[in-house]
Protein backbone atom coordinates (compact mmCIF):
# COMPACT_ATOMS: atom_id res chain seq x y z
CA UNK A 1 0.00 0.00 0.00
CA UNK A 2 2.33 2.54 0.90
CA UNK A 3 4.55 1.55 -2.59
CA UNK A 4 1.76 2.41 -4.63
CA UNK A 5 1.43 6.03 -2.44
CA UNK A 6 4.76 6.60 -3.80
CA UNK A 7 4.59 5.80 -7.06
CA UNK A 8 1.22 8.57 -7.00
CA UNK A 9 3.57 11.10 -5.60
CA UNK A 10 6.08 10.84 -8.26
CA UNK A 11 4.01 10.65 -10.83
CA UNK A 12 2.26 13.55 -9.43
CA UNK A 13 5.36 15.55 -9.36
CA UNK A 14 6.24 14.16 -12.77
CA UNK A 15 3.14 15.24 -14.13
CA UNK A 16 4.07 18.96 -12.85
CA UNK A 17 6.96 18.99 -15.13
CA UNK A 18 5.81 17.41 -18.07
CA UNK A 19 2.96 20.40 -18.15
CA UNK A 20 6.01 22.60 -17.91
CA UNK A 21 7.55 20.99 -20.88
CA UNK A 22 4.89 20.94 -22.77
CA UNK A 23 4.08 24.47 -22.76
CA UNK A 24 7.94 25.43 -23.27
CA UNK A 25 7.97 23.35 -26.48
CA UNK A 26 4.15 24.38 -27.85
CA UNK A 27 5.72 28.17 -26.64
CA UNK A 28 8.49 27.04 -29.42
CA UNK A 29 6.67 25.35 -31.99
CA UNK A 30 8.80 22.35 -31.02
CA UNK A 31 6.94 18.81 -31.93
CA UNK A 32 8.35 16.40 -29.11
CA UNK A 33 8.28 12.61 -30.15
CA UNK A 34 9.15 9.70 -27.47
CA UNK A 35 9.64 6.67 -28.97
CA UNK A 36 9.75 3.50 -26.98
CA UNK A 37 10.58 -0.31 -27.32
CA UNK A 38 12.51 -3.12 -26.14
CA UNK A 39 15.98 -2.86 -26.17
CA UNK A 40 17.59 -3.19 -29.30
CA UNK A 41 14.31 -2.86 -31.76
CA UNK A 42 15.79 -0.44 -33.51
CA UNK A 43 15.32 3.15 -32.37
CA UNK A 44 18.36 4.95 -32.66
CA UNK A 45 18.83 3.26 -36.49
CA UNK A 46 15.33 4.33 -36.98
CA UNK A 47 16.47 7.97 -35.91
CA UNK A 48 19.58 7.97 -37.77
CA UNK A 49 17.72 7.31 -40.99
CA UNK A 50 15.53 9.93 -40.31
CA UNK A 51 17.76 12.28 -40.33
CA UNK A 52 19.42 11.32 -42.93
CA UNK A 53 16.37 11.48 -45.04
CA UNK A 54 14.52 14.50 -43.63
CA UNK A 55 17.54 16.65 -42.04
CA UNK A 56 17.79 18.96 -44.98
CA UNK A 57 13.61 19.73 -44.71
CA UNK A 58 13.64 20.18 -40.82
CA UNK A 59 15.53 21.12 -37.96
CA UNK A 60 15.75 18.85 -35.69
CA UNK A 61 17.36 17.74 -32.00
CA UNK A 62 17.19 14.42 -30.17
CA UNK A 63 17.80 13.27 -26.48
CA UNK A 64 19.16 9.62 -26.38
CA UNK A 65 17.75 8.43 -23.15
CA UNK A 66 20.04 5.34 -21.64
CA UNK A 67 20.93 3.80 -18.26
CA UNK A 68 24.32 4.60 -18.58
CA UNK A 69 26.92 5.03 -21.81
CA UNK A 70 27.08 8.03 -24.18
CA UNK A 71 26.98 5.20 -27.10
CA UNK A 72 23.57 6.28 -28.98
CA UNK A 73 24.36 9.99 -29.03
CA UNK A 74 27.73 9.42 -30.81
CA UNK A 75 25.85 7.49 -33.27
CA UNK A 76 23.89 10.65 -33.82
CA UNK A 77 27.57 13.40 -33.99
CA UNK A 78 27.47 12.74 -37.51
CA UNK A 79 24.33 14.53 -38.24
CA UNK A 80 25.66 17.69 -36.25
CA UNK A 81 22.35 18.53 -34.56
CA UNK A 82 21.99 19.34 -30.71
CA UNK A 83 22.04 15.83 -29.28
CA UNK A 84 21.82 15.46 -25.31
CA UNK A 85 22.43 11.86 -24.03
CA UNK A 86 20.71 11.10 -20.47
CA UNK A 87 22.23 9.06 -18.23
CA UNK A 88 19.47 7.66 -15.57
CA UNK A 89 22.21 5.54 -13.79
CA UNK A 90 20.17 2.71 -13.78
CA UNK A 91 16.47 4.18 -13.84
CA UNK A 92 14.54 2.66 -16.32
CA UNK A 93 13.00 5.46 -17.65
CA UNK A 94 13.01 9.47 -18.54
CA UNK A 95 11.10 11.55 -16.70
CA UNK A 96 9.99 15.11 -18.01
CA UNK A 97 11.92 16.06 -14.57
CA UNK A 98 14.82 14.94 -17.08
CA UNK A 99 13.67 16.24 -20.27
CA UNK A 100 13.05 19.69 -18.62
CA UNK A 101 16.65 20.13 -17.84
CA UNK A 102 17.81 19.03 -21.19
CA UNK A 103 15.76 20.95 -23.18
CA UNK A 104 17.28 24.01 -20.97
CA UNK A 105 20.23 23.57 -22.82
CA UNK A 106 18.95 23.41 -26.43
CA UNK A 107 18.06 26.24 -28.25
CA UNK A 108 14.58 25.16 -29.00
CA UNK A 109 14.01 27.89 -31.02
CA UNK A 110 13.67 27.05 -34.72
CA UNK A 111 13.68 23.83 -34.05
CA UNK A 112 10.73 21.28 -36.23
CA UNK A 113 11.39 18.16 -34.00
CA UNK A 114 12.77 17.09 -30.87
CA UNK A 115 13.20 13.16 -31.02
CA UNK A 116 13.43 11.27 -27.36
CA UNK A 117 14.96 8.15 -27.54
CA UNK A 118 13.89 6.72 -23.99
CA UNK A 119 15.34 4.04 -22.17
CA UNK A 120 15.27 0.55 -23.94
CA UNK A 121 12.67 -1.63 -21.81
CA UNK A 122 8.53 -2.24 -22.76
CA UNK A 123 7.42 -1.83 -19.00
CA UNK A 124 8.46 1.58 -16.92
CA UNK A 125 8.12 4.21 -19.56
CA UNK A 126 4.98 3.64 -20.94
CA UNK A 127 4.18 5.26 -17.69
CA UNK A 128 6.14 8.34 -17.01
CA UNK A 129 4.61 11.36 -19.47
CA UNK A 130 7.72 13.54 -20.72
CA UNK A 131 5.46 16.19 -21.90
CA UNK A 132 5.65 15.10 -25.60
CA UNK A 133 2.82 15.61 -28.06
CA UNK A 134 3.10 12.27 -29.61
CA UNK A 135 4.48 8.64 -28.61
CA UNK A 136 5.92 5.93 -30.72
CA UNK A 137 6.57 2.10 -29.84
CA UNK A 138 8.27 -0.08 -31.51
CA UNK A 139 8.14 -3.38 -31.83
CA UNK A 140 10.94 -5.20 -33.73
CA UNK A 141 9.74 -8.87 -35.75
CA UNK A 142 12.72 -10.48 -33.62
CA UNK A 143 11.24 -10.00 -30.26
CA UNK A 144 7.64 -12.37 -31.61
CA UNK A 145 4.10 -11.88 -31.66
CA UNK A 146 3.02 -12.04 -28.45
CA UNK A 147 4.96 -8.76 -26.81
CA UNK A 148 1.38 -6.83 -26.81
CA UNK A 149 -0.54 -8.59 -24.95
CA UNK A 150 2.34 -9.14 -22.64
CA UNK A 151 3.12 -5.54 -22.28
CA UNK A 152 -0.02 -3.74 -23.14
CA UNK A 153 0.25 -0.59 -21.58
CA UNK A 154 3.37 0.67 -23.66
CA UNK A 155 1.00 0.09 -26.65
CA UNK A 156 -2.00 1.18 -25.19
CA UNK A 157 -0.38 5.05 -25.06
CA UNK A 158 1.23 4.80 -28.32
CA UNK A 159 0.07 7.44 -30.92
CA UNK A 160 1.93 4.75 -33.63
CA UNK A 161 3.12 1.04 -33.60
CA UNK A 162 5.94 0.40 -35.29
CA UNK A 163 6.97 -2.71 -36.57
CA UNK A 164 10.27 -2.67 -37.30
CA UNK A 165 13.18 -5.25 -38.66
CA UNK A 166 10.59 -6.23 -41.32
CA UNK A 167 13.54 -7.76 -43.68
CA UNK A 168 13.60 -10.59 -40.54
CA UNK A 169 10.15 -11.62 -41.12
CA UNK A 170 10.80 -14.56 -43.41
CA UNK A 171 13.54 -16.09 -40.47
CA UNK A 172 10.99 -16.39 -38.00
CA UNK A 173 7.09 -17.34 -36.96
CA UNK A 174 6.30 -13.40 -36.52
CA UNK A 175 2.77 -12.94 -37.23
CA UNK A 176 1.66 -9.38 -38.51
CA UNK A 177 -1.69 -10.27 -38.51
CA UNK A 178 -1.69 -11.51 -34.66
CA UNK A 179 -0.03 -8.21 -33.83
CA UNK A 180 -2.23 -6.20 -35.48
CA UNK A 181 -4.87 -8.24 -33.87
CA UNK A 182 -3.58 -7.62 -30.34
CA UNK A 183 -2.63 -4.09 -30.96
CA UNK A 184 -6.38 -3.06 -32.05
CA UNK A 185 -7.51 -4.69 -28.54
CA UNK A 186 -5.49 -1.95 -26.53
CA UNK A 187 -5.58 0.66 -28.55
CA UNK A 188 -8.29 1.23 -31.42
CA UNK A 189 -7.01 4.09 -33.89
CA UNK A 190 -3.49 4.50 -33.68
CA UNK A 191 -1.51 3.42 -36.66
CA UNK A 192 0.33 0.57 -38.08
CA UNK A 193 3.39 0.89 -39.64
CA UNK A 194 5.91 -2.30 -40.74
CA UNK A 195 9.06 -1.06 -41.93
CA UNK A 196 12.50 -1.75 -42.24
CA UNK A 197 15.47 0.87 -41.70
CA UNK A 198 17.67 -1.36 -43.68
CA UNK A 199 15.98 -1.84 -46.73
CA UNK A 200 13.99 1.16 -46.78
CA UNK A 201 11.15 -1.11 -46.93
CA UNK A 202 8.08 1.07 -45.54
CA UNK A 203 9.84 3.96 -44.45
CA UNK A 204 8.29 6.24 -46.75
CA UNK A 205 5.13 6.16 -44.46
CA UNK A 206 7.36 6.80 -41.62
CA UNK A 207 8.59 10.25 -43.17
CA UNK A 208 4.97 10.96 -44.41
CA UNK A 209 3.58 10.22 -41.04
CA UNK A 210 6.29 12.86 -39.55
CA UNK A 211 5.49 15.32 -42.26
CA UNK A 212 1.52 15.19 -41.21
CA UNK A 213 1.98 15.20 -37.65
CA UNK A 214 4.42 18.09 -37.82
CA UNK A 215 1.59 20.11 -40.34
CA UNK A 216 -0.86 19.12 -37.54
CA UNK A 217 0.72 20.58 -34.77
CA UNK A 218 1.51 23.93 -36.64
CA UNK A 219 -1.85 24.19 -37.60
CA UNK A 220 -3.11 23.96 -33.66
CA UNK A 221 -4.08 27.31 -32.60
CA UNK A 222 -1.04 28.44 -29.99
CA UNK A 223 -2.46 29.21 -26.20
CA UNK A 224 -1.86 33.62 -26.05
N1 LIG B 1 17.88 -6.63 -39.83
C1 LIG B 1 17.65 -5.42 -39.33
N2 LIG B 1 18.37 -5.00 -38.28
C2 LIG B 1 18.09 -3.78 -37.79
C3 LIG B 1 17.10 -2.93 -38.33
N3 LIG B 1 17.05 -1.80 -37.59
C4 LIG B 1 18.00 -1.93 -36.64
N4 LIG B 1 18.64 -3.10 -36.76
C5 LIG B 1 19.74 -3.62 -35.94
O1 LIG B 1 19.26 -3.90 -34.63
C6 LIG B 1 20.28 -3.62 -33.66
C7 LIG B 1 19.75 -2.68 -32.60
O2 LIG B 1 19.42 -1.45 -33.23
P1 LIG B 1 19.39 -0.07 -32.43
O3 LIG B 1 18.95 0.97 -33.39
O4 LIG B 1 20.68 0.14 -31.71
O5 LIG B 1 18.23 -0.39 -31.37
P2 LIG B 1 17.80 0.44 -30.05
O6 LIG B 1 18.45 -0.25 -28.90
O7 LIG B 1 16.29 0.31 -30.01
O8 LIG B 1 18.25 1.84 -30.23
C8 LIG B 1 21.46 -3.05 -34.44
O9 LIG B 1 22.39 -4.08 -34.67
C9 LIG B 1 20.83 -2.58 -35.74
O10 LIG B 1 21.72 -2.59 -36.83
C10 LIG B 1 16.37 -3.41 -39.45
O11 LIG B 1 15.46 -2.75 -40.00
N5 LIG B 1 16.67 -4.66 -39.90
MG1 LIG C 1 19.41 3.05 -28.97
Amino acid sequence: MAEILVMKAVNAENEAFARRVRERLAEAGVLMINLMSGPGAGKTTLLEKTLGRLGDRYRFAAIEGDLFTDRDARRLERFHIPVIQLNTQGSCHLTAQMIEAAIEKMPLAGLDFLLVENVGNLVCPSSFNLGEQRRVTLLSISEGSDKIAKYPKAFRTADCLVVTKLDLLPATDFSLAEVAADFRVVNAHSPILALSAKTGEGMTQWYQMLKTWKAEEDARPRVA
